[in-house]
């Protein structure tokens, strides 16, 4: 089964443009796959590497709305500022365009076209929700009532975000258009689908029986939707943003997003390579690798297979490496909530710290099941592992090269059976670190670039190359000789998963890195502006390249991925450059503003729920004379005494003064205030209530509690103390 490609195109996700990425986002997707991209050009593979912004559906067009701007206006802000922010972490796609570009919609009308002209869709008729006012079809997005499950008054039609249940704008009660707030009616409308049904046993050979070695987390969501048989999917929608529906009587339908946004992959890449795209996606030479998120599974491995498949030209993906989520600090990350660390948030406030949150997702990444970010174990990571293990093993051995050898790579004066054995740890590392980032493997595969740092950090503290030197430089410098392999070791094995550190790493060592190729283009750089020339990645190695000149002489020892675990990557002689600090302790205050900046949007969130739970008050009741108050007898008493009423949760048997008599009333307030709580305090109650016997205890009479809209009840207390007895009215 194991094919040689030529070639791999590697996508990621196209993040939808109507919000900033986040560390959910980074660590499911776009982390793990630059690391892969890194390596695979490293290894002297062609790549291209594709991505861009998902600019429709629905959401879009609500954000837009919200603010007042258009849907346009939107994706335009948040495609720049996500593709920033990505190349501020490293991650530079060849291409980072978007699905509303003219190529996109010209590709995605014309495979929309072929499949229909081959009679490749069914239609159908549906009834879907119409606002006559706004004379328009409504998303289930646009339609608001109340939700069934949980009586929330503003629940959506595809979702109630108060109790999380999905929903279907049918289920909804007193259902309204967000539109112009009538009352929506059912209409006709026809749709295409693409009938999956008659994919599903192509689907099954293909995934269940061919692509056992995909990940077990997607190859089980594949088999439990094939088993669970596949019906038709819609392709159209009634909306006005997106691609219109390239046939005649489809006025005012789109191209469903999920239609689209996968087609966008083939479009930015012709995009980028007008000329040579077709050999990224038609020939079969070429190795599709399809990154994302485990919410993405379906239609990356079941839906977009099945339209490729249904068009004939194009390669099929041979793997798709999804992870499962990253939560935050125990709690799922939500943009709504804004529970996230945001990248461009990340960025400024750790500027040149880049490499650790790359460092902390890939070594958390949630590769087989959800895990959870926390800025302790982000902290502890880099205090612990970056800093006390690859930071320090490195600047210890390029300091004492420093002090003793004025600063060049000394001779291998006389080696011991320690050097030795050291070093031949490292060809191991590298083969199993292969293995891993072969196999999408990618925390496994940093454990073991960080072995090595392990192994460099050990040797150096077991030979201690300070002391010796003070009586046997010549032992000293082969103990240097050999951490200075290492570290030239670690240069290259960790460029895929800490570009920026990797990079100072060889400044100080003063060597270059073959990185391979990439396809960006940008003349400033020497690219060049045709589409076959592209060049290698490093600085330094592309300015070897592409001129054959060099910026400095020094540079001109240029790594290889091949070289990596070779006894002799740093020759004798070789002049280092200047000692710097790789990585630097982050102190707690550093965490605890961080800490503090989630607890404030936690303490927001939880004051806006109270705030839109205390607004759905009880309508007004029936009126009532002045006399009928007259006859209630509320005044103030004091809780002498307080007791669970055994075998229930919610009542607290209280004794009260009352000023003219003792009495017990019994109480549905255990869930808001224990019997501590109450003694000694002052209250309202209603008196005359006629006595009830409540679990064999009588009530003599009811407290006042001030009764919000989540349920949640407080005292009505005098504002400062009272005599008890005291008449309220
Ligand atoms: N726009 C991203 C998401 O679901 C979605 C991916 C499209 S990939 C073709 O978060
Ligand atoms: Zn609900």
């Amino acid at each position: 089964m194991e094919k040689n490609y030529k070639r791999t195109l590697v996508t990621c996700a196209l993040p939808y443009a109507n919000g900033p990425v986040h560390i959910g986002h980074l660590a499911g997707v776009y982390v793990p796959a630059d690391i892969y991209v890194r390596y695979l050009r490293m290894r002297g593979k062609e790549v291209l590497y594709v991505c861009g912004s998902d600019e429709h559906g629905v959401p879009i067009t609500i954000k837009a709305r919200a603010q007042g701007v258009s849907p346009q206006d939107i994706v335009d802000k948040y495609n720049r500022i996500i593709k920033d922010s990505f190349s501020g972490l490293g991650i530079n796609f060849d291409v980072y365009s978007r699905t509303t570009s003219k190529v996109h919609h010209d590709i995605a009308s014309g495979f929309f076209k072929k499949l229909y002209d081959e009679g490749k869709f069914i239609t159908r008729e549906s009834e879907q929700f119409y606002d006559d006012e706004a004379k328009t079809f409504l998303a289930d997005r646009y339609i608001v009532g109340t939700c069934p499950k949980c009586g929330n008054p503003n629940a959506y039609g595809d979702q109630c975000e108060k109790c999380g249940s999905t929903l279907s704008p049918e289920e909804l009660i007193d259902p309204r258009s967000a539109l112009s707030g009538s009352a929506p009616r059912k209409v006709k409308t026809k749709h295409w689908y693409l009938p999956l049904d008659k994919y599903e046993p192509w689907l099954r050979d293909w995934i269940l029986e061919n692509h056992k070695e995909w990940k077990t987390n997607v190859y089980g969501q594949c088999k439990s939707w094939l088993d669970g048989h596949l019906q038709p999917r819609a392709v159209s929608r009634d909306l006005d943003w997106g691609i219109p529906v390239p046939v005649e009587g489809a006025e005012g339908k789109v191209l469903y997003v999920w239609f689209d946004a996968p087609i966008g992959y083939i479009s930015n890449s012709k995009e980028l390579l007008p000329n040579s795209w077709e050999k990224w996606w038609k020939d079969s030479d070429t190795r599709l690798v399809h990154f994302i998120g485990k919410d993405n599974i379906v239609f990356h491995c079941i839906v977009f297979p099945s339209m490729l498949k249904a068009h004939g030209d194009y390669v099929l993906p041979d793997n798709v490496p999804a992870n499962e989520f990253l939560n935050l600090e125990g709690d799922k990350i939500s943009t709504s909530r804004n529970w996230a660390v945001w990248l461009q948030d990340y960025l400024q406030d750790f500027p040149g710290q880049e490499d650790v949150l790359r460092y902390v997702l890939c070594a958390n990444a949630p590769e087989t099941k959800d895990n959870d970010f926390t800025w302790k174990d982000f902290q502890q990571r880099n205090n612990s592992e970056l800093v006390a293990i690859f930071g320090n093993f490195v600047n210890r051995a390029v300091v004492l090269t420093q002090k003793w050898f004025g600063g060049k790579v000394p001779g291998d004066l006389k080696p011991e059976a320690i050097d030795r054995e050291t070093l031949s740890q490292i060809p191991v590392c590298r083969a199993n670190l292969e293995k891993y980032l072969e196999t999408f493997h990618f925390r496994e595969a940093l454990k073991e670039a960080m072995n090595m740092a392990r192994i460099g950090n050990k040797y150096i503290s077991d030979t201690e190359p300070w002391a010796v030197a003070k009586t046997d430089l010549d032992r000293a410098a082969s103990i240097l000789h050999t951490c200075l392999q290492i570290c030239a070791d670690l240069a290259i094995a960790f460029e895929p998963f800490l570009p920026f550190s990797a990079e100072k790493l060889r400044d100080i060592l003063r060597v270059g890195i073959e990185a391979g190729k990439d396809f960006r283009r940008g003349d400033a750089d020497g690219f060049g502006d045709t589409e076959n020339c592209y060049g290698p990645m490093d600085g330094r190695a592309r300015h070897t390249e592409s001129c054959g000149e060099l910026r400095d002489p020094m540079y001109r020892l240029i790594l290889k991925w091949d070289d990596l675990g070779s006894e002799s990557l740093l020759p004798a002689g070789h002049e280092l450059g200047e000692p710097a600090l790789l990585f630097s302790k982050i102190d707690d205050s550093v965490v605890d503003a961080q800490v503090a900046k989630l607890n404030a949007t936690k303490a927001a969130n939880e004051a806006a729920a109270k705030a839109a739970a205390a607004k759905e008050v009880e309508p007004q009741k029936e009126e009532v004379t002045f006399d009928d108050f007259g006859r209630m007898d509320i005044r103030t008493a004091t809780v002498l005494e307080a007791v669970k009423v055994p075998k229930t949760d919610k009542l607290l048997k209280l004794t009260i003064d009352i000023g003219i008599d003792r009495r017990v009333i019994v109480s549905g307030i255990a869930e808001y205030y224990s019997p501590d709580d109450m003694v000694g305090k002052q209250i309202c109650i209603l008196a005359n209530l006629k006595p009830r016997t409540i679990k064999g205890i009588e009530s003599q009479g009811m407290i006042l509690m001030a009764k919000q809209g989540d349920g949640s009840m407080r005292f009505i207390t005098p504002e400062e103390a009272v005599c008890n007895g005291a008449m309220v009215g």
